[in-house]
């Protein structure tokens, strides 16, 4: 929802939600989760009001560090494992940290988070940890190679892990064409072919990219790539990967038209075809989110403003159940009732 709702409209929303925040002491956006050691650990963006003005940069999102969530189950209550890194002491890092994911890979735990760099260039980061609730340490540099927002990390049966990342306006990715960054770069024009989010194999210490990112392409039903003036299914932000039966569902936010939607494809660079909505727009400008399998069903986590009124830089984590039906289609979710 672009506008902030009134006051009315947001308590009949905030009545007919379908689920929860997971904490209420802090704020808490873009929840990545993962299972590790048999619970559900989710890995926030944690809002603040940095006091910086609204702008479509998105310069007021000033996050300084990230809390880990601990959950027994999807449907558990969420504990808060404390601060895991703090901006402070990441040596490259000077503002912004925006959403994160995490990977575990022969017991180790690796936070991968995107900030700004001191030239005002998001670049995204890896810090490695003993728990999955950290602490963790971080590397002195950003990941080779790295840029833009929004980092998720998929591990492939067959151990490979690969990273999707990028975001378009606040998150940059607009100023890249083949990895390169032109400040002079914008989006394509409507007709032209919509940019896609990149991926890239890591490295087998996780630590780095193993190859060039390479961007994603999406297709419509027909088999040509989106355009760029698709608003309602092109590539915006928040990408994720989760494999249902065999196919890679490639998920994603659409920005300026608030929805989550996914594509399918056969293997992890895709293509990936759009095949529709999970989750219509929530209270807040922005929408993210993550799926993870537990106890076998299916559970998207997400966020919204409600809790904040409807400021749309102070989110609320929440979870609620995803249905894939027997065609492997993700049955579409509305927050606040149908
Ligand atoms: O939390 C800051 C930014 O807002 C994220 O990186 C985007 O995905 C959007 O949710």
């Amino acid at each position: 929802m672009a506008d902030a709702p009134e006051v009315t409209e947001l308590e009949a929303l905030a009545a007919r939600a379908i689920s929860q925040p997971l904490v209420s002491h802090i704020y808490t956006a873009d929840p990545s989760a993962h299972v590790f050691e048999g619970k559900v650990y989710v890995y926030p963006s944690h809002d603040i009001d940095a006091g910086i003005p609204f702008n479509d940069n998105g310069d007021h999102f000033g996050m300084e560090d990230y809390h880990v969530l601990r959950m027994d189950t999807p449907e558990s209550e969420a504990v808060d494992c404390g601060v895991a890194l703090h901006v402070r002491d990441v040596p490259w890092a000077a503002k912004q940290m925006w959403a994160p994911d995490a990977a575990c890979r022969d017991g180790r735990y690796y936070l991968y988070f995107p900030a700004k760099d001191a030239a005002g260039r998001f670049r995204i980061g890896v810090a490695v940890g003993e728990r999955p609730e950290g602490p963790f340490v971080p590397d002195s540099e950003p990941i080779a190679g790295s840029y833009s927002i929004d980092p998720a990390v998929y591990g492939d049966a067959d151990g490979a892990f690969y990273m999707y990342f990028g975001g378009l306006w606040g998150g940059q990715l607009e100023k890249y064409r083949d990895n390169v960054y032109d400040a002079r770069n914008g989006e394509p024009a409507d007709d032209a072919p919509a940019l896609g989010p990149r991926v890239a194999r890591l490295r087998e210490d996780m630590r780095g990219f193993a190859e060039a990112p390479r961007e994603v392409l999406i297709l419509d039903g027909e088999g040509r790539p989106l355009r760029a003036g698709d608003h309602a299914r092109r590539y915006f932000e928040g990408p994720w990967l989760h494999r249902y039966r065999g196919t890679y569902y490639l998920s994603y936010s659409t920005g300026d038209t608030h929805l989550l939607c996914y594509a399918t494809g056969d293997n992890p660079y895709g293509p990936f075809v759009h095949r529709g909505t999970i989750l219509t727009p929530v209270v807040g400008w922005t929408t993210h989110h993550s799926i993870v399998e537990f106890g076998g069903r299916w559970w998207l986590y997400y966020h919204d403003s409600v809790l904040s009124g409807g400021v749309t830089h102070l989110r609320t984590a929440k979870v609620t159940e995803l249905h894939h039906d027997e065609e492997g289609r993700i049955r579409t979710i509305h927050p606040y009732g149908a």
